[in-house]
């Protein structure tokens, strides 16, 4: 019996916030050690487009300079780069192609599952809001939908499918707040990652009270001293829950 047991993996349980880095943007290295060292709690390695084993490998070889925990989205098997601390397996849950949701993980692990270091491996139930975004073109996600769906791919994803992380993916725009904190209030076990828009301290604040974990990307790139400012924004949002009974 115990070999049929996969311990659940754990690698981001503790994260509050996160930097997502890109392996198909430019960062220098006086950059990306900034980025290691800010104090955030991870770096998480994704992105829509121009992903390859190569750029993901140069980039994980970069972070591995710092000691930062560091895990890899993936959405293609062949972008499989070996030495992450944890990898995430996006599920789009509003794709509208059916592939998005489970047919490319599926032929991914009818090829490649084998392979993969399934303790350290987790599902992303992705609700992607922004209907601008690539991962929305890319995945043709039906981003027009009421509160109460958004509601209910959470629920599905947490309560039918015990998908341990659903991530509200506004990329490249601000998102509902009030919306993100409802989310999270009709979750179970699964934790919420929110991700989009932030460049301000006040909007890294208010997404760390709405969600359990804060995703920050395209900033990094724009202005680094405003990303850098949102860990702490961040974690003090968190440290202020923390007294509220
Ligand atoms: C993108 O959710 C992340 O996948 C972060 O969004 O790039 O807009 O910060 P931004």
């Amino acid at each position: 019996m115990e070999e049929r047991m996969i311990a659940s993996p754990s690698f981001y349980a503790d994260w509050r916030h996160v930097f997502k880095l890109d392996p198909d943007r430019t960062i220098p290295d006086e950059a990306l050690a900034a980025v290691c060292r800010s104090g955030t709690d991870a770096i998480l390695v994704g992105g829509s487009s121009g992903v390859t084993y190569d750029n993901t490998a140069k980039l994980l070889a970069r972070i591995r300079r710092h000691d930062t925990p560091c895990a890899l989205e993936l959405t293609d098997p062949e972008n499989a780069v070996p030495g992450f601390d944890g990898y995430f397996i996006p599920m789009v849950m509003n794709a509208r192609d059916k592939d998005w949701l489970i047919g490319h993980q599926t032929s991914a692990i009818e090829e490649f599952g084998f392979l993969l270091p399934w303790e350290s491996v987790a599902g992303e139930a992705y609700i992607v809001l922004n209907g601008e975004s690539t991962a929305a073109r890319v995945s043709g996600a039906d981003s027009a939908i009421p509160e109460s769906r958004v509601m209910a791919y959470g629920q599905l994803a947490d309560r039918l499918w015990r998908v341990p992380v659903v991530y509200l993916e506004y990329s490249g725009t601000f998102g509902d707040m009030s919306l993100t904190r409802k989310v999270r209030g009709g979750l179970r076990q699964a934790r919420l990652f929110y991700g989009g828009g932030i460049r301000t301290l006040e909007q890294a604040r208010q997404a760390g009270e709405a969600a359990d974990t804060v995703v920050v990307g395209n900033v990094i790139y724009d202005d680094l001293e405003a990303a850098l400012a949102t860990v702490e924004a961040v974690k003090i949002s968190a440290k202020e829950q923390d007294h509220v009974f």
